[in-house]
């Protein structure tokens, strides 16, 4: 029996509260994920937080990225965390101490993790612009932040191009925002884990252990942050005993470039160049990530070692693979292919609640423990521009709904059993505030 949405009136009372925690997880330039277990500035929450908060203050919205931005390296790399000095350094691990990394800023030394997370922010930029254009324009917004974001793609598909191949890698789990997504099982068995003494966990104080990382996992994602930084965070020395090319992060990459397309255009600069960086991304994640057999597209570990000492595409099917859904212009029977996918089985569109991160019939999967078969709500607000931009507006409709029911129910959890529909991990969690927003409008 299908699971349905309870049939909304009107959702006046949800923007209330969502607009409530977003507002109240405020820091002063940017917003924190939970004032719990996140105190910080994360990268791609801060492009979805910007997304709803447009809403409420386009120029806070836009206040929110530019203090991202303020972190970006030399190099163009965005670092997925921005640490709040305010908050104490044992708040979250790793903090500063740990990843010793940081930007000049206007009032002294910015520190940031060294690593990065998927780009939403060219296309949160163009959104955030276009709720106001002419104040956005006169306050030079799309002019300060658009060679920030180009520099930010280049990086992606510069040094980061780790398998030659037009698309970006990522270098650690946490890159993919996906930490414990079962994809990373095989690539990680490689990666002797660091000395469970020489660092403490702080998540476990504000969430339940069930629903998080394992330990194992912890002590291999510090290793590999620890090889980084040892090579001072640089790709050409460092060896990246991880590397995947991940469908999710390219999609974005693929979505983000033709948003840059138009911000290039709004302010007089020829698109052109974005564009075809844009199809180049698509063709290259057509190419190498897409797996027509079974309908969605797969994480490519280069790291593999397979019979032939080649790379190899990941078993695993996760909705990582079908985030590329948001990427324009893809070929009809690779959409068509896609929706059978998200409508299938293996993630049981309008049978379970929002859409699970992992494959619903997968060994693997775990309806409780974070990525490995949770909904998310920034996944489901993805799926739900793919499905509409696609024309499947039932679909997107039903999906807006159950995402809309979910957050108002769940005082806004971080994620959801997609069984039960159980909200799981911390709540007033800003991302999921902030797509509600963005449903609503
Ligand atoms: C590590 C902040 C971030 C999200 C990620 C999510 C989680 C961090 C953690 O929280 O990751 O970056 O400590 O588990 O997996 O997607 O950006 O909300």
């Amino acid at each position: 029996k299908p699971w349905i949405a309870a049939a909304p009136d009107s959702w006046g009372r949800l923007h209330r509260v969502a607009a409530w925690v977003l507002l109240g997880n405020w820091a002063g330039g940017s917003t924190v994920p939970s004032r719990t277990l996140y105190p910080h500035q994360w990268s791609w929450d801060s492009a979805f937080i910007a997304i709803g908060l447009r809403h409420l203050s386009p120029r806070r919205a836009g206040r929110e990225l530019e203090t991202l931005f303020a972190a970006q390296w030399a190099d163009g790399r965005v670092p997925h965390i921005v640490f709040n000095d305010s908050v104490p350094a044992d708040a979250y691990f790793p903090g500063p101490d740990f990843w010793q990394a940081g930007v000049p800023g206007e009032a002294g030394l910015i520190n940031t993790s060294g690593i990065i997370q998927p780009p939403v922010h060219a296309l949160a930029a163009w959104e955030v612009h276009r709720t106001d254009p002419n104040d956005s324009l006169d306050r030079g917004f799309l002019h300060r932040l658009y060679p920030r974001l180009a520099a930010w793609h280049d990086y992606l598909l510069g040094p980061r191009d780790l398998g030659g191949s037009g698309l970006a890698s990522i270098v650690h789990p946490w890159e993919s925002g996906m930490d414990n997504s079962p994809c990373w099982d095989s690539p990680l068995a490689r990666i002797a884990p660091a000395d469970p003494g020489s660092y403490e966990r702080r998540d476990l104080t504000h969430s339940d252990a069930a629903d998080r990382p394992t330990d194992l996992d912890y002590g291999r994602y510090v290793r590999l942050c620890t090889d980084y930084r040892d090579h001072d965070y640089d790709d050409a020395r460092t060896e990246h005993a991880f590397a995947v090319e991940d469908p999710c992060l390219n999609g974005l990459l693929a979505a983000s470039e033709y948003a840059l397309a138009d911000i290039a255009a709004a302010i007089g600069k020829d698109p052109g160049f974005h564009r075809a960086r844009a199809q180049a991304i698509t063709a290259a994640l057509l190419e190498r990530l897409y797996d027509p057999e079974s309908g969605l597209f797969r994480c490519r570990d280069l790291r593999a070692d397979g019979a032939d000492g080649s790379d190899a595409l990941i078993g695993e099917g996760s909705v990582a693979g079908l985030v590329p859904l948001i990427v324009a212009d893809l070929p009809e029977p690779v959409v068509r292919s896609l929706l059978d996918t998200l409508r299938g089985d293996n993630f049981a569109l309008g049978r379970v609640h929002m859409v699970p991160s992992y494959d619903l019939t997968g060994s693997a999967f775990d309806p409780a423990r974070y990525w490995r078969g949770p909904s998310w709500f920034n996944v489901g607000w993805l799926l739900h521009r793919g499905l509409r931009s696609y024309g499947a507006t039932l679909d997107a409709k039903r999906l807006r709904e159950d995402l809309l029911e979910a957050a108002g129910r769940t005082g806004f959890a971080e994620y959801v059993d997609p069984h039960t529909g159980d909200g799981r991990g911390i709540r007033s969690f800003s991302w999921t505030a902030a797509t509600a927003l963005d449903l609503i409008a």
